[in-house]
């Protein structure tokens, strides 16, 4: 029940950044001491909560990749404990951020008190307000017509860091640093255009930027901003009968508003919106923040296939006419997150996390091709695909619940037999985020990000693809600077398949680049502006979706 009601009073400037409109906030709680909070304390774990705590539990906290954690099933619960597993964390997964030094004490209990109150509800993102953010600062026809430098831009790495909201660029041939461009706020992911020449990134705050890899140094030449929250943008590749699409189109998909965003593909001028509002595939129940996760572009068709997590359903989104807009809805699975292409490019697999499935959508059909379980909350990043000697054609996934690749096989023409099923799984050091090989390796790498035990997390597993049953080699990739605080996460082959980059995430982050053959450190790049790379694409490799 409610025993108290007070308006904050928030002051708009602060939290415009974030994008929360507050007219009032309520606190609320079951018992006689209800948590409060200043203006400056409710502002203050606004931004952590959308640091920390909205990718995984929502805006509206209504849960997904974490549980529901809306105020009255929060008042139900005890402060300490509250502040407890935010500290802490939970053996499901719940990242401990006092633990991991991300949270101080004091941030801790805020955060308590924080999810004990009403969750203020974002502005709407409407097209006036993108025409606004949107700046075309190079138009396409000023644009040098070939690149200005003699790198090979298929070669070229693009580096995101993180908590520095900028991208870096690499030679991925001579290994030297080409630039580095600023971004949005806590970028998350690169996609590079279908002609190679662009890498698009967006940042938490739905902030897009296109960076021309034919100028001497990158350079940003358009941005906009689509949402207030985001994790994903794809553009459209497709080149066949229905017409050359190439470089013409992009897409963001926001996590608020949940919407996604038709751009144009070479100036960022926003086209079209399309609100994801609607209802859940299995209960056909209203979800207000139905966030778009993974997108990947079709090779084959005039199409985007669109993950939708709290509503789990896929949606074949059409571009050839946007004014006769065409979405198939594939009913898949709640909760779905991340994925990619199977080897052939026909099957999307993506995962529901916490259904502990994969799903596969066969592009072709246009429909649900199967769903299966892997194991404790699948986390495949795109996925690995590689020939395996026994079963054929299969993709594996690392999870976030459990220091395990499981192997499926996806060549369901080919071997009908081992489709659609976990052949074998693999022991890796600790829970990871991220598995990676390329047709030219032998080799399948994954992750132990989020791994708890000692030194896990540290670690790199290299497994044999002509001998996955053999012991990975499991080796250190951090050195004496960055043991302390350093994560090593994501990879990222070169053109040639004959190299692995990754990143240890860390304030004074490093760079190391492998010879894959022989596992042997080919580079080490460290820089004073090297903060927090979380992620890493070569232009070859992500246009043409080989992972
Ligand atoms: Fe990501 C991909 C969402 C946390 C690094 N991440 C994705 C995708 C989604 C997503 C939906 C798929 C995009 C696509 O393919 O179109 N990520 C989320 C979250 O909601 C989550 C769990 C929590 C959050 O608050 O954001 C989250 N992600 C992280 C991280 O903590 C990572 C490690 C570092 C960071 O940026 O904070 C991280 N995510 C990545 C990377 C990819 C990614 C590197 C792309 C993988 C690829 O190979 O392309």
């Amino acid at each position: 029940m409610l025993n108290l009601k007070k308006k904050l009073g928030l002051g708009v400037s602060v939290l415009a950044g974030l994008g929360l409109a507050l007219s009032s906030v309520t606190v609320q709680d079951a018992n006689a001491a209800p948590p409060t909070l200043t203006d400056a304390e409710f502002k203050k774990a606004s931004q952590v909560y959308f640091d920390r705590c909205a990718g995984c539990h929502g805006t509206l906290r209504k849960g997904a990749t974490g549980p529901d954690i809306t105020d009255t099933k929060m008042l139900k619960k005890r402060l300490k404990k509250l502040e407890s597993v935010i500290f802490n964390g939970t053996n499901k997964g719940m990242p401990g951020w006092g633990r991991t030094g991300e949270m101080t004490k004091e941030e801790t209990a805020q955060m308590a008190k924080f999810i004990q109150i009403p969750a203020p509800i974002p502005p709407e993102v409407g097209m006036a307000d993108m025409k606004k953010s949107h700046k075309l600062i190079v138009a396409p026809d000023k644009r040098p017509s070939k690149p200005m430098h003699d790198r090979d831009v298929e070669n070229m790495m693009g580096y995101v860091l993180r908590d520095a909201g900028k991208v870096a660029v690499f030679d991925g041939d001579t290994k030297e640093h080409t630039g580095t461009v600023n971004t949005g706020y806590a970028v998350h992911i690169l996609r590079s255009s279908a002609s190679g020449r662009y890498f698009y990134s967006v940042g938490r705050d739905g902030k897009v930027n296109m960076i021309d890899l034919y100028t001497k140094k990158p350079k940003v030449v358009a941005e906009v901003k689509v949402c207030l929250d985001a994790r994903s943008i794809d553009v459209s590749k497709y080149n066949g009968p229905k017409g050359n699409f190439v470089d013409k189109l992009a897409i963001v998909g926001c996590y608020w508003p949940p919407q996604l965003v038709i751009m144009n593909g070479e100036t960022l001028e926003p086209i079209k919106i399309i609100s994801t509002r609607s209802m859940t595939y299995d209960k056909n129940e209203y979800h207000p923040e139905p966030r778009v996760a993974a997108i990947v572009a079709s090779h084959a068709d005039s199409e985007w296939v669109v993950a939708i997590k709290e509503t789990g359903l896929v949606w074949l989104v059409d571009y050839s006419d946007l004014k006769n807009l065409k979405i198939i809805q594939i009913e898949a699975e709640r909760f779905l997150h991340d994925g990619g292409w199977d080897a052939s490019k026909r099957y999307f697999l993506v995962a529901a996390n916490m259904r502990n499935q994969i799903v596969a959508i066969d592009t072709k059909t246009k429909k649900l091709a199967a769903k299966f379980e892997t194991g404790n909350k699948p986390h495949p990043g795109r996925g690995a695909n590689w020939d395996d000697p026994k079963y054929g054609p299969v993709t594996g996934t690392t999870h976030l619940g459990e220091g395990k690749v499981s192997v499926y096989g996806s060549d369901p023409e080919g071997h009908p037999q081992h489709a659609w099923k976990v052949l074998y799984t693999l022991e890796t050091a600790g829970p990871g985020l991220f598995v990676k090989t390329h047709p030219n390796s032998n080799h399948v790498w994954a992750d132990n990000t989020i791994a708890k035990a000692k030194g896990a997390n540290k670690k790199v597993c290299v497994f044999k693809k002509d001998d996955m049953m053999a012991k990975p080699n499991c080796f250190t990739v951090t050195n004496e600077q960055s043991a302390k605080t350093g994560k090593v996460v994501h990879f990222e082959y070169n053109k040639q398949g004959t190299e692995v980059w990754t990143s240890v995430w860390d304030n004074q982050g490093e760079i190391i680049v492998y010879d894959d053959k022989t596992l042997a450190e080919i580079k080490r790049i460290k820089a004073p502006w090297l903060r927090t790379p979380t992620g890493e694409w070569n232009v070859y490799n992500t246009t043409n979706d080989v992972y």
